[in-house]
Order: structure tokens, then C-alpha cells, then sequence
């Protein structure tokens, strides 16, 4: 079949609608797109553009443009097409994991993580993470009991971990903060202890290894983001990524309202689907993470020379046994860096450099959360200090050096 182009296929939309006047909506749209680009520096990058913490990979257009028609050409849009399929065999391969279940984000898959392992009472978790992490758990009906992170990784401390478990707990939900693995191995351990399950936010740490192997192959489950933000990103989406080909097919179910077939749900599901716009666009995004991976190494690299004499900062290790994805570049101001964290923020944010307080407040301030035992501050010292002094700085796979000697030397003149 013939498939029309997309500028045919607007002109077809135009003489469908007379009385909408699509041109003059485009022409509107094109403007908001004009001044958001003024607004948040997404044009090319020059002096005088601000600079965000991040700027998505996109792959070239054209590369896009088939697999769009191929869509418009078979009309399947969502509930499991043939690019969400593709595109769950692709990441399996890629990440060297046995099983793959698309989402259209990350919270929804972490919602239907918790469900799928059938969990109750209290899950043991970080408050130091993005607020999904606990809202996940909320939303569940599950109650959240934040245990302080180790100061090195600003992951869940595993020595820890055995103090915060009581009869109501099920199950833990440990974060790969900024792509670093967690302990696996000593978490794993307490859970076979007590017997609890365990479920990895591992919204950060797409393509991260360690010890040779994926991080997403420990744990129950893991969960990752494919959020425009994120390494590899299908726009909005994410996955969750399981051992077991019965896992996968409760998840499947459970994502599409619980659905076993036609008239039977196996359980209270909800509408989790990666459409096939997003998955198609997965698969170009796939092509090219190897290289916007690379361009990240360059920029920490160069992060990294930069900041290793200014006193008062420093940068997250990288341990000897992982593959990192560069995700983020968090820096930590030490007391004896001449200003606070905040008036750097200011500094910075005052020659056009937007880091972000990635994560500050912590979730346990939240006010959802903050009347929980748990989330007394005097319990987490180090996450409360973390969130205080932590600032991540840019990174982008085409991030200029320019700028980054630029963040680098403002850091330097405080
Ligand atoms: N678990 C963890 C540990 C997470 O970090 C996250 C999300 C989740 C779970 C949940 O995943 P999803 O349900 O989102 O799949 C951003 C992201 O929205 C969020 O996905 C991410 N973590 C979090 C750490 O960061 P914001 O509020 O900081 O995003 P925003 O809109 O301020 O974006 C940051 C900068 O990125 C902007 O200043 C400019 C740039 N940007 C952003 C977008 C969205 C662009 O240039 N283009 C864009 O389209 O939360």
C-alpha cells in the first residue's frame, strides 16, 4: 500500500476540517514552540542561552519519518503493536536482561511492580530519590519506612536496612541513585534473610553493569524511566524488567486494566501501555544510545579534570567494578568550599547555568510523608546532609566544553 506523506496527510486533515483552522493552529503552536525555545535555551547553545540540567538526545528526524508512516499506514496505535514487540525483543538483546514489559512512564510501572508482587504493609525505602519513588508506594496502600543512605553512594545503607524490619514488612525498594548501583549483594542477602521481596527503582541506570553483567538482572524486579530526561528516552516511558516469563505476562495483564481475555481480569490492573509512537521512536533512539553514552563520558570526563582542584567539591566515585551511564553529574559542596550550595545555585543560575537540587527536599519532607516515624530528620542524618550540599550539574550527550569550562570556572571564582 501507497503510504501518505505526512505533509499529505495535513492537507488531508485540513479539507476534513474546514471550519477548524488547522494552519492558524500550527502557525500558533510553531510561535509557543518559538518562545518556549527562547524561554529554556533548547536552540542551539551560545553564550547566551541558559543552560539546563539536561537537553534530550533526539536521533535524526528522517529516521523517524518510516517508521511513522508505517503507522499511519496499519493504524495500530497502542495495546501491544508490533513496535512495542520489537522494541521489548531490542532492549531485552541490548541490555542483557531476560525479560522486558514497556510502560508509558515510570511511576505507572513501579504502581504495577508493587502489585504484580502482591505486597502489603511496609516497604523499606530511600528518602533520598525523586518523589516517585515513594508516591509509587502510596499509591499502593503501602506504607514507606525510610532508611538513611550510605555517604559514598547516597544509596540505601544495607547496614541499615536490618534495624527497619518488623512483621508488617514485605518488601524493599532501594534506588541506583544517578545510575550507581546499589549493594546487590549484601541487599539480597537480607532479603533472602527475611524473606522479602525486592523491587530496584532503576529509573536512572539504563545500560549500567556491574561486575560484567546488567544491575537491572538483581532484585525481583527493576524498574526503569525512558522519560524525555533520562539517557534513553522514548519521550515518556519506561519498563519493568523481570527474570520470568510468568512475571512478565502477570505485568502485561496488569498493565492493560488486568486483562486475562475478553471477559476476565486477573486483577485490578490499569492502562500502563507504551503507545507505538513512543516504542517507534525507541527503536531509533536505540541506534544511537551507544553514542549519546560516549558524548556523556567526555563531558564527566571533562567535569571531573576541571573540579579535581577546587576545593570543597567533590564528585561522586565511580566504583571500579560498574559500567557507568553518566546520567547525571552530581557534586557535593564540602564545608570548606567558601559559599553554600544554595548561593552557588544562584551564581550559576545568574550567568544562565540552571543545575538542579537533585534531591532536596528529601521525600521524607514532603508533607505526605513527613509525619512518619521514619522520616524524622535525627534518623537520617546523612540523606538530610546529602540533600543540603548536593547540586547535579549539566550533562548532555552534546553538551559544549565551552560550557562546561564555563560551569567549571564559575565554581572556581566562588
Ligand atoms: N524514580 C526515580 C528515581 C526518578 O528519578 C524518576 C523520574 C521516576 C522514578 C519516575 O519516572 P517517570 O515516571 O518520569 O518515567 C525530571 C523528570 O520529569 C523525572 O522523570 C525524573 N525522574 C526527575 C529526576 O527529573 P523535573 O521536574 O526535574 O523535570 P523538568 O521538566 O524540570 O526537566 C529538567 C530539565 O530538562 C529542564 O530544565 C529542561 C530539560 N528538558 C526537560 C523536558 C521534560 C528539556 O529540555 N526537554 C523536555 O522535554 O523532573
Amino acid at each position: 500500500m501507497q503510504i501518505a506523506p505526512l505533509e499529505t496527510a495535513r492537507a488531508v486533515e485540513d479539507a476534513r476540517l474546514p471550519e477548524l483552522p488547522v494552519q492558524a493552529t500550527l502557525r500558533r503552536l510553531e510561535r509557543e514552540f518559538a518562545s518556549l525555545l527562547g524561554a529554556t535555551g533548547a536552540e542551539a547553545e551560545n553564550a547566551d542561552e541558559p543552560v539546563f540540567v539536561t537537553r534530550p538526545f533526539l536521533p535524526p528526524l528522517e529516521e523517524f519519518e518510516p517508521l511513522l508512516r508505517r503507522i499511519w499506514q496499519t493504524r495500530i496505535l497502542t495495546n501491544g503493536g508490533p513496535f512495542h514487540r520489537e522494541l521489548e525483543a531490542q532492549l531485552t538483546t541490548h541490555l542483557g536482561v531476560p525479560q522486558v514489559a514497556l510502560f508509558n512512564n515510570a511511576t505507572t510501572a513501579l504502581i504495577v511492580a508493587l502489585r504484580a508482587l502482591d505486597l502489603s504493609g511496609e516497604v523499606i525505602t530511600t528518602p533520598y530519590s525523586f518523589v516517585a519513588t515513594s508516591h509509587a508506594l502510596l499509591w499502593s496502600g503501602l506504607t514507606p519506612v525510610f532508611v538513611d543512605i550510605n555517604p559514598v553512594t547516597l544509596n540505601l545503607d544495607p547496614a541499615r536496612i536490618e534495624a527497619a524490619i518488623t512483621p508488617r514488612t514485605t518488601a524493599i525498594l532501594p534506588v541506583h541513585c544517578y545510575g550507581r548501583p546499589c549493594d546487590v549483594e549484601a541487599i539480597a542477602e537480607i532479603a533472602a534473610r527475611h524473606r522479602l521481596k525486592v523491587i530496584y527503582d532503576a529509573a536512572h541506570a539504563f545500560g549500567v553493569r556491574h561486575r560484567g553483567r546488567s544491575v537491572l538482572n538483581h532484585g525481583d524486579l527493576s524498574v526503569l524511566s525512558f522519560h524525555a530526561t533520562k539517557v534513553f528516552n522514548t519521550f515518556e516511558g519506561g519498563a519493568i524488567v523481570c527474570a520470568d516469563p510468568a512475571m512478565k505476562d502477570r505485568i502485561d495483564k496488569l498493565k492493560n486494566f488486568g486483562f486475562d481475555d475478553e471477559t476476565s481480569v486477573i486483577g485490578v490492573g490499569l492502562n500502563g501501555k507504551m503507545s507505538e509512537l513512543n516504542a517507534a521512536f525507541g527503536l531509533v533512539q536505540l541506534r544511537y544510545v551507544e553514542e549519546a553514552m560516549s558524548g556523556r563520558r567526555k563531558v564527566d570526563a571533562a567535569y571531573r579534570k576541571g573540579l579535581q582542584t577546587i576545593t570543597g567539591i567533590r564528585c561522586l566515585d565511580a566504583a571500579e567494578e560498574e559500567t557507568t551511564n553518566h546520567a547525571y553529574f552530581p557534586i557535593l559542596i564540602e564545608p570548606d568550599y567558601p559559599v553554600s550550595r544554595d548561593a552557588l545555585y544562584d551564581a550559576l543560575k545568574r550567568v544562565g547555568i540552571h543545575p538542579r537540587r537533585y534531591f532536596y527536599p528529601l521525600i521524607s519532607d514532603f508533607p505526605a510523608y513527613r509525619t512518619l516515624p521514619s522520616a524524622r530528620r535525627e534518623r537520617l542524618p546523612i540523606a538530610a546532609e546529602s540533600a543540603e550540599r548536593v547540586l547535579c550539574l549539566p550533562i548532555y550527550p552534546d553538551l559544549d566544553p565551552d560550557i562546561v569550562a564555563r560551569v567549571i570556572e564559575v565554581i572556581a571564582a566562588q
